[in-house]
């Protein structure tokens, strides 16, 4: 008789869900906090598809405890959620007043974590800038003042945060930071043009490289805390066999992964940026680069979805590559969600680890994957709960992870579903849903679905103990 162990996961593996402040907490001007230009933009009408904005969210700011109890019960061993600027520096500057009812209540949900168990991955931003900033000086745009301001409040969150963080993530995806706020405009803080979405994407990569020096010299040694950043990307296959399709795969790699990775993980901008952009694309000083080369103790990935490259189109931000997920048969790469750019497809999860692995060398922590089930807001809870399609979806991509991991050999640390719970989704409100926990947003009402019971029992049975 014999017996096939099945493959696990290291002992280490690390897993759980993922939030953003300023799509769960709510509490906008509560104990201090000043709006951000994600509260000025999602009150300008016609930016946010049902009109919402993130006023009350899921009033985590007085649920947090209740949230922390959802992780719990889900057996989670990582919360991954981020700390909102405007609560920390309400006017974000290095000369404004630090906001004592802001570190209290991180510190709060800080503590509560770490006293049941729970680790916590904290993002200093996700995507909340100080308004008064932007209304200062421009906010990203302005390399001289962003960076030191930037630099001040990870300091901040450093000294009163760093006894008991040890992982750190300085930015969420800094593509979307600055294609969609500052070259589309359909994110805040709303600006379109061809040359500001260059700049502010280097100027947050040089931010990025002073945080974590200052993070190096004055509190890793003693805090013992990694830090890193979350890049955005989907997998790119070629849409069919010709030679440009199969080039523009690698190219819009390039412009949504590389532009970011290459400089953090090799030192140079790939060379199809700097031909395609021209002296629109910032260069590095010598003393710059040298800063945000290595300027990542591993890599933060978050992945959807994969799509087929073609060439052509004119979004420069991706390198003038048409992406779609519908086949040359008219056929369907996967199964669809309810945000039009996401459909499953494991197998490209699969791929896209090997090839961050092979290509960065640093181990990966998922910090978001997840999928918002089409038709899910128009229906009760009681419906919502079997959430089918999402079940389906983590099925494969926790197998393609492990399979990357087990078989492949990729170095991936830790695991994030996006997200704990139905919250605000930025630009289309909250009518698209993400979470494995319901959120009733009338009443506040949390109840899991059976997306989240998937993960606990997938990560109960394939991690080693
Ligand atoms: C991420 N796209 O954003 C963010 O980090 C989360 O805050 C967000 O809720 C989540 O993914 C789901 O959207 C993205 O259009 C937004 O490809 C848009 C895209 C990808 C990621």
């Amino acid at each position: 008789m014999s017996t096939t162990a099945i493959a696990k996961l290291p002992k280490d593996f690390t897993w759980g869900f993922a939030t953003a402040s300023y799509q769960i907490e709510g509490s906008f001007d509560k104990d201090g906090r000043e709006p951000s230009i994600w509260d000025v933009f999602s009150k300008i009408p016609g930016k946010i598809g049902d009109g919402s904005n993130g006023d009350v969210a899921t009033d985590s700011y007085h649920l947090w405890k209740e949230d922390i109890s959802l992780l719990e019960a889900y057996g989670v061993k990582s919360y991954r959620f981020s700390i909102a600027w405007t609560r920390i520096i309400p006017k974000g500057g290095r000369g404004d007043p630090v906001n004592e009812a802001g570190l209290k209540h991180y510190r709060k949900i800080l503590e509560e974590l770490i006293s049941r168990g729970i680790i916590p991955f904290v993002t200093l931003y996700h995507w909340d800038l100080p308004q008064a900033l932007h209304d200062r000086y421009g906010g990203w745009l302005n390399k001289a003042e962003i960076i030191q301001d930037f630099v001040n409040y990870a300091k901040v969150c450093f000294d009163a945060f760093g006894d008991i963080v040890e992982n750190w993530i300085t930015f969420n995806e800094p593509w979307i930071i600055s294609t969609l706020g500052y070259n589309v405009g359909v994110f805040a803080p709303g600006h379109k043009g061809n040359t500001d979405s260059w700049i502010a994407g280097h100027n947050l990569l040089l931010a990025h490289g002073h945080t974590v020096k200052l993070y190096r010299d004055e509190f890793q040694s003693w805090q013992k805390g990694t830090i890193g950043i979350t890049l955005d990307a989907h997998w790119l296959l070629p849409y069919d066999d010709t030679q440009a399709s199969k080039d523009a795969a690698i190219r819009g790699l390039d412009f949504k992964l590389g532009r970011f990775a290459d400089p953090i993980y090799r030192g140079y901008y790939p060379e199809s940026l700097k031909r395609i952009v021209g002296d629109r694309l910032p260069a590095f000083t010598e003393e710059e680069i040298a800063l945000v080369h290595g300027s990542s103790d591993f890599f933060g990935l978050n992945t959807y979805t994969t799509h087929l490259a073609m060439d052509g189109g004119n979004d420069e931000n991706m390198g003038f590559v048409k992406t779609t997920h519908t086949k040359p048969d008219g056929s369907q790469l996967g199964s669809q969600s309810a945000a039009p750019w996401l459909q499953t497809y494991p197998p490209g999860f699969r791929s896209l680890l090997n090839y961050l692995w092979k290509t960065y060398e640093k181990p990966i922590y998922v910090t978001e994957n997840g999928f918002p089930v089409k038709g899910e807001n128009d229906i009760p809870v009681e419906d919502a709960v079997h959430d089918t399609d999402r079940v389906e979806y983590f099925a494969g991509y926790t197998n393609a992870l492990l399979e990357a991991v087990t078989q492949d050999g990729v170095d991936v640390r830790g695991y994030f579903g996006w997200s704990l719970l139905d919250n605000f989704e930025w630009a289309d409100g909250y009518r698209i849903r993400f979470g494995v926990t319901h959120v009733d947003f009338k009443t506040q009402k949390r109840t899991p679905k059976e997306s989240a019971a998937f993960l606990t029992k997938f990560f109960k049975d394939h991690i080693e103990t």
